[in-house]
């Protein structure tokens, strides 16, 4: 009996020691219709068509694979397609890292505290003294990764409860062994460092670790930053793995995902990984690119996707006009956002300014994980239209944006305050926060 159980736990074990068996691009991604969605036809699937799934296990119908070479892409095309469990064969393709590195010497966050002209900063530090976060919300960085030893990022990161490290096992059965600060579907394993920078960027925008003495502080002083490595050591990645990573932030419990990245292809299996999230109430925020050009007329994705969880931002400089880089779109686009010369983190315990769309998303994706900390019971929708109706608004952006205007993390919060005096219970709030981040 003893040996039995034994064996059982081993085959456990074995099954779900790594969880991808090829890592990089895949030939194609299948979407499986919603009936069809099983361990069963997972098999046979890869049995009859003699596929390699990327993953020992659909995620939610989402099956990226590899075909046998034997056979030519396109007949195996039609075979998938004609198959009566399978609802979409799309192929896989590349996806970059937005951002246009900088002057690395202008060491400054003008950003949230413009010291000539407060007027033209997003009011980070007036809100701060509402709310400065908590590391009970998760925020996901879907990125190259994060530099999670970062002294300015290691606190705020998320550390999943549920998980022993380095045991080999997979402790909270979730599928990924031993994924203790997130994962990496670049590598296929449990260790999402980020070599490159883009992420460990974004990540110290929304995150840094307020008041500690050193570097620079996030929009959330405190906050639980997840590391979900879907690009790779050089700026970009497979669009079958930023998918998974969209799967895996929302089922490991991130409020808001930080999406600084994208293309112009379009792909439903991460349409409906967007939709996922949203089921979950969990906010999507993208750069909406950095190709000057208008979204409305060339979709730039995910940014682009028309549900209603995605929020598509474009880059405001110093002086707030629309950086000459960011993309825009009237109808497509929905905020404005800082994105020139950013000061944040970089890899080994360094600062750097970065300019891009890249930067932008972030201070938006910061600022929802702000209000959800703030006040946590809203709904997506509400919290959007906070965030839509609190923005600064500025002539130039009229016909930009669909707010019209530029971020304000002080507005967002204050509006967010139920009661006509808003000052005490501001107060109040602060006090039942106090006490609940005690607890
Ligand atoms: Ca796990
Ligand atoms: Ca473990
Ligand atoms: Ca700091």
């Amino acid at each position: 009996m003893k040996s039995k159980i034994l064996n059982l736990l081993i085959i456990t074990v074995i099954y779900i020691k790594a969880s991808s068996q090829f890592i990089g691009r895949a030939d194609y991604i299948l979407t499986i219709k919603n009936e069809y969605r099983t361990h069963k036809n997972f098999l046979e699937l890869k049995q009859n068509y003699k596929l390699i799934p990327k993953y020992y296990y659909m995620i939610h119908g989402f099956m990226p694979v590899r075909c046998p070479t034997d056979m030519s892409r396109n007949t195996i095309k039609r075979l998938l397609e004609s198959d009566y469990r399978i609802s979409r064969v799309e192929p896989d393709y590349r996806i970059d890292a937005i951002g246009i590195p900088n002057d690395p010497f202008f060491k400054k966050q003008w950003s949230l505290y413009n010291s000539t002209n407060q007027d033209k900063d997003v009011n980070a530090v007036k809100a701060w003294g509402l709310h400065k976060g908590s590391n009970k919300i998760i925020i996901a960085i879907i990125d190259t990764g994060i530099d999670y030893l970062h002294p300015d990022l290691f606190s705020n990161m998320w550390r999943n409860p549920g998980e022993i490290p380095g045991n080999k096992r997979d402790d909270d059965r979730n599928g990924f062994v031993d994924d203790i600060y997130g994962w990496s579907f670049d590598e296929g394993n449990a260790d999402p460092i980020d070599r490159h920078y883009h992420g460990t960027h974004v990540a110290g925008i929304v995150g840094a670790v307020g008041n500690n003495n050193i570097g620079i502080t996030g929009i959330m002083n405190k906050v639980s930053l997840m590391a979900v490595k879907g690009l790779g050591d050089f700026g970009f990645g497979w669009a079958s793995n930023l998918i998974a990573g969209i799967y895996y932030a929302v089922d490991n419990g991130a409020k808001v995902i930080n999406a600084s990245w994208g293309g112009t292809g379009k792909l439903e299996a991460m349409k409906d990984a967007i939709l996922y999230a949203k089921s979950k109430d969990v906010i999507f925020v993208a750069a909406c690119g950095n190709n000057n050009r208008d979204n409305d007329i060339w979709p730039f994705y995910p940014a682009s996707y028309e549900v209603s969880n995605v929020v598509s931002v474009a880059a405001t400089d110093k002086n707030d006009n629309l950086a000459w880089f960011s993309n825009w779109g009237k109808n497509s686009v929905d905020i404005a956002a800082p994105g020139v010369d950013i000061l944040s983190t970089v890899l080994k315990d360094n600062y750097n300014t970065e300019t891009g769309t890249s930067m932008a998303a972030p201070h938006v994706t910061g600022t929802l994980g702000l209000m959800i900390s703030f006040i946590p019971y809203l709904t997506t929708k509400e919290y959007l239209k906070v965030l839509y109706s609190s923005v600064n608004p500025m002539p130039i952006l009229k016909d930009k944006c669909t707010s019209g205007g530029r971020l304000d993390i002080y507005k967002c919060l204050y509006t967010m305050i139920p009661n006509v005096k808003k000052y005490q219970t501001a107060l109040l709030y602060l006090l039942e926060q106090e006490e609940r981040n005690k607890k």
